[in-house]
């Protein structure tokens, strides 16, 4: 009898409707649970990966419910059935390969010898993946075998309004649970991971298609006449190199070392314990912030917007900005000509070029970005032993990254081009507990504030054992290193809490004092040199690409960048920030207010010359962030030949089995090998990496050193960060 009930439900239109919507939720929470890597860190999370597929699935599937006859009605739903089944396969099958989904550009073949869909797809296939569509198989048999009959009834067409509406209002819901999570996820899009782990494959690949369009429309309409007009400005904006550094530092390995989230009011400060003594949070940076080997700069800001880290590489190694809506990296990265600085330093003066970061390769679609960027090696988290005990939400803490980070980059051909990526500095400034909570704790109302100063002399800590390895082992003399803050780590709406701890009261708290907070450490470190010290010219992260490479002794005339190196005579001292506000050493044009920086106040009664002065300065900015999105969002560097290089092949790229890949190369190489790790007899130097665990900080008790492994409290996503 049951049986029977059975099977007449499936004999009806909605019956059989449901029966493959519920067949497809299962196989996608197969694939969630099976193969997908999504980063689940909360009951809430699992609950929203649980409910994400239901939306669209049933979105998609009733569109069949609109066609009343009866072989196209089952026609319709089995071809939505199957191809949505078709699309999770694929990208089941990708993944497992390629720890990334399948994109719309990946689909129509850009990039597919990156990506390595190559002929080989056939051998990636495993017995399991016929679960995705196994299935149909039957399914189709049972119709043709009348073990499911056709029903011949239409479905009224209320009835699909109605699962049409609902699905819509469900996706609403699902997506108001996900911004509650992650804000930001449609307008920032951290990574296709967090796409789909809040609104499933489907969503993901629509909300893909459509960014794919948008910027192919764009890009399409670009012609080499908006090129030749670019070209222009950048002649003119250019800042010739200054002789007395031109070249100071050619033929030296580049170390780009990332202080996540540090600001410039971390150097030399000193946080006060509940007993009024002082502790200084950055020593081992500021011992290189005051080194005479070190040209530092205190009047250094940084430029992104909504792609924080990943704007901050942008600027830093292209010279142009990020967008002023979006992370550039996820909706251009990975599709753009770029003119980047490992791409340049490889083919002017033969440097090999790694990243290094412990997280995961697709967050800000760094993987994409990165072949466009000419980068030949990325170490992400797959490289590192990452277990719960030594990360957080955005990867590997900051000591055992850089301890990892020495088997790979000894393998390394110098002279290279290479960026650590540190990450443990990050909203929201977690406690570390047990032996790596070695600092105080400010004492405000706000937590994230109360917690950044830890977590900042942590990453100084671990920046010290980097630096004291590369120095045991010979790589520090050759190296230049440039240390960057990438971004504020208290935000605005944080600062007033902050204010008493910087000096200043929370009343008296300004936009002014906003801007002024934007200022991030920025110290090109040359170890040998003695003419360095604070340089109080004015510059951003857009400044540090001609900046860097005039240090190499290589020419910047020909390249398209917006910045200007910061020794040239010729700087502007102007910084554009990325939404139109600019500072200069006299004027703060902030959030549409003028203020005059002598006074701290709002700018008034300005005489018609200085008047003149300022809508120039916005004029110029404005210009140049112009010129930067005119670039970016035409891809306007495909047409540009003027820097006699080789454009870049990103699908000359593939960051797998990178270690495996320089050590053959080592054997090759024989003989003639550079890397640190054939210079030392092809002996590792690994075991010469001394890290470790925090003296425990107590503010009454003397410290008192142990090695328990480090731990971390468990954290909660960043929401408004
Ligand atoms: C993530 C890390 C943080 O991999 O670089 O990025 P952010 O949130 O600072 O932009
Ligand atoms: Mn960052």
């Amino acid at each position: 009898m049951k049986n029977l009930n059975k099977s007449n439900f499936l004999n009806k239109r909605l019956g059989f409707f449901s029966l493959l919507a519920i067949l497809f939720w299962a196989k996608n929470i197969f694939a969630y649970f099976t193969v997908f890597n999504l980063g689940i860190e909360s009951p809430f999370q699992y609950f929203i990966l649980l409910i994400n597929p239901i939306a669209t699935t049933l979105f998609l599937l009733a569109i069949s419910l609109y066609v009343r006859r009866t072989k196209p009605f089952y026609v319709t739903l089995m071809i939505i059935y199957s191809l949505m089944s078709l699309l999770l396969f694929a990208n089941a099958v990708y993944y497992r390969e390629f720890t990334d989904f399948i994109t719309i550009n990946t689909m129509l073949g850009a990039g597919k010898v990156t990506s390595g869909l190559g002929s080989s797809t056939l051998n990636l296939l495993e017995p399991v993946d016929m679960v995705y569509l196994i299935d149909i198989l039957v399914i189709v048999y049972a119709l043709a075998r009348k073990k499911i009959k056709l029903d011949t009834n239409p479905i009224k067409a209320r009835v699909a309004i109605a699962f049409t509406t609902a699905s819509i209002m469900i996706f609403s819901g699902n997506l108001f649970l996900a911004e509650t999570d992650r804000s930001g996820l449609l307008t920032r899009t951290f990574s296709r991971d967090y796409l789909v782990k809040y609104l499933g494959i489907n969503a993901f690949t629509v909300y893909d298609a459509v960014q794919t369009y948008n910027t192919n429309q764009v890009r399409a309409e670009a012609s080499p006449n908006d090129m030749n007009e670019v070209s222009e400005y950048v002649k003119e904006h250019h800042a010739a190199p200054n002789d007395e550094y031109f070249g100071l530092a050619k033929g030296k390995n580049v170390i780009y070392i990332h202080l996540e989230s540090t600001q410039q009011f971390l150097i030399d400060y000193k946080l006060k314990d509940e007993n009024g003594v002082e502790h200084e949070v950055m020593p081992f940076v500021n011992s290189l912030f005051h080194s005479k080997s070190t040209f530092s700069f205190d009047n250094f800001f940084h430029q992104v917007k909504a792609g924080k880290t990943s704007d901050a590489e942008t600027l830093l190694e292209t010279s142009l900005f990020g967008l002023n809506q979006g992370a550039f990296f996820a909706q251009l990265g990975g599709k753009n000509t770029f003119e980047a600085a490992p791409h340049i330093l490889a083919q002017e003066a033969g440097y090999s070029s790694a990243v290094f970061h412990g997280n995961s390769k697709t967050f800000w679609n760094r993987n994409e970005t990165y072949t466009h960027f000419g980068y030949e090696n990325f170490f992400d988290a797959s490289y590192y032993d990452v277990n719960e005990n030594n990360s957080f939400q955005y990867g590997l803490h900051d000591k055992p990254f850089f301890a990892q980070s020495a088997q790979y980059l000894e393998h390394l051909q110098q002279p290279f081009y290479s960026k650590f990526i540190a990450v443990s500095n990050h909203y929201p400034y977690a406690e570390f507990t047990d032996d790596e909570a070695g600092f105080p704790m400010a004492n405000t109302s706000d937590s994230t504030i109360n917690g950044y100063f830890a977590t900042a002399n942590y990453l100084d800590k671990a920046v010290e054992e980097f630096f004291n390895y590369l120095k045991e082992v010979g790589l520090y003399e050759n190296s230049v290193f440039v240390l960057y803050g990438d971004h504020y780590g208290v935000s605005n709406g944080r600062n007033k809490t902050l204010a008493e701890l910087v000096g200043k009261t929370s009343d008296t708290w300004t936009d002014y004092d906003n801007a002024q907070m934007q200022r991030v450490p920025y110290m090109i470190h040359v170890p040998g040199q003695s003419k360095g010290g604070v340089n109080h010219t004015y510059g951003g992260q857009v400044d540090g690409l001609p900046t860097l490479l005039h240090l190499l002794g290589i020419d910047t005339d020909n390249y398209i960048q917006l910045g200007q190196d910061l020794f040239s005579k010729e700087k502007d001292n102007l910084v554009a920030f990325r939404d139109g506000s600019f500072m200069s050493p006299k004027y703060t044009y902030y959030a549409g207010v003028l203020y005059d920086n002598e006074t701290q106040q709002v700018a008034e009664d300005l005489t018609e010359e200085e008047l003149q002065e300022v809508d120039q300065m916005h004029e110029r900015v404005t210009r140049q962030l112009e010129v930067s999105d005119q670039i970016n969002n035409g891809d306007l560097l495909r047409f540009y030949t003027g820097s006699n290089i080789d454009p870049v092949n990103p699908e000359t790229f593939s960051y797998k089995d990178s270690l495996t890949r320089l050590q053959d190369l080592e054997k090759a190489l024989g003989d003639k090998s550079t890397s640190l790790y054939s210079k030392n007899n092809n002996q590792s130097t690994v075991d010469q990496y001394k890290t470790q665990t925090y003296q425990q900080y107590s503010p009454t008790k003397t410290n008192t050193d142990d090695d328990k492994k480090a731990d971390s409290e468990p954290l909660e996503e960043a929401t408004n960060e």
